[in-house]
């Protein structure tokens, strides 16, 4: 029998015959910087504590700084979970749910929230749209309008990674993974402190705190204390692939938003490890 090479079913691939697992082979086709899908987007992450908590009086200022925000911004609005989600995971733990069962009842908590904050924006063409809506139907959500609300958390559900009985990744790190991976103009972090200090201002030893107006996230990670945010997010920022820095603003102050939106230095400014290139 005669012996025929096909070469028309054999598309060239260069990671088609080697393992995935060496650095040195995939480095030269996967090493490369993704592209930003949507570079134009702002995304802001409203505390589910820090603001919506709080009820009229928190969120209603932070609405009208929103609703003038509009015209300037494109804007990924997510929000966080909050006390609902604190009591949901003493109840969970206390009757010995696994962290994947608690982190979809925590995230359920973040969507609540955002569809309250949706709700008030509504009139201005603002909607609450769904995890898998922000995943695939993003752009043309913010072709139609200014702003879209939808949940911080990720979800992970039982996918969520076991080394903790409360989920390491909440609403901060859910809203930094998103803006990551569209390749966000940037992302702020609207919490009800002016910043990130030394230690919690609001704890015992509050009146020693310094606020730290700018580091990498390295050195925050060294911090041993409390912090405003999840600290998984410290160890994605550290493979961050397109935001280079995040600032964490507070909310309760109005203008502060606005002031980070256009770039002004007001609160906590965190060096990821992106880097230009
Ligand atoms: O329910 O408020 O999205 O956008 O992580 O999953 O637990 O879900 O399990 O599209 O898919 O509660 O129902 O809920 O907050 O997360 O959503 O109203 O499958 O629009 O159905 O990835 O909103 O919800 O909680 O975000 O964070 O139906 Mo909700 Mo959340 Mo709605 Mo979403 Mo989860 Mo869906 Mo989902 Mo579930
Ligand atoms: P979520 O959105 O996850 O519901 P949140 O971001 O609204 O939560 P918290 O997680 O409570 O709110 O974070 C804000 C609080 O963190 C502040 O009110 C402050 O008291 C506390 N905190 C703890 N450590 C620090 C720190 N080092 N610097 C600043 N604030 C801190």
């Amino acid at each position: 029998m005669a012996e025929t090479i096909n070469s028309i079913k054999h598309l060239a691939s260069p990671l088609a015959s080697q393992t995935l697992l060496d650095g040195q082979l995939t480095g030269p086709v996967a090493g490369k910087r993704p592209i930003r899908l949507l570079p134009w987007l702002q995304v802001v992450k409203i505390g589910g504590r820090a603001i919506m908590d709080r009820g009229a009086e928190a969120i209603l200022p932070i609405v009208d700084e929103l609703r003038k925000l509009l015209p300037e911004h494109r804007l990924l609005i997510l929000t966080g979970a909050g006390i609902r989600a604190r009591h949901l995971y003493g109840v969970g733990l206390d009757l010995g749910l696994p962290v994947g069962s608690l982190a979809p009842l925590a995230a359920s908590e973040a969507g609540q929230n955002g569809h309250i904050l949706a709700s008030l924006l509504a009139p201005e063409g603002v909607s609450y749209i769904e995890h898998p809506t922000i995943a695939n139907q993003l752009a043309i959500h913010l072709s139609a309008t200014r702003a879209v609300v939808g949940s911080a958390f990720p979800p992970y559900h039982h996918h969520e990674f076991p080394g903790s009985r409360i989920p390491p990744h909440r609403a901060d790190t859910g809203a930094f993974l998103l803006a990551d991976a569209f390749g966000a103009a940037g992302l702020t972090i609207v919490e009800d402190v002016d910043g990130v200090y030394t230690d919690d201002p609001n704890g015992p030893d509050g009146a020693k705190a310094e606020l730290i107006r700018e580091a990498g996230y390295g050195e925050f990670a060294r911090l041993e204390g409390a912090l405003p945010f999840d600290r998984a997010l410290l160890e994605v920022m550290a493979n961050a692939r397109h935001i280079e820095r995040v600032q964490i603003v507070n909310g309760r102050v109005p203008g502060r938003l606005t002031a980070a939106l256009r770039g002004e230095h007001v609160g906590t400014i965190i060096h990821t490890g992106a880097r230009q290139v």
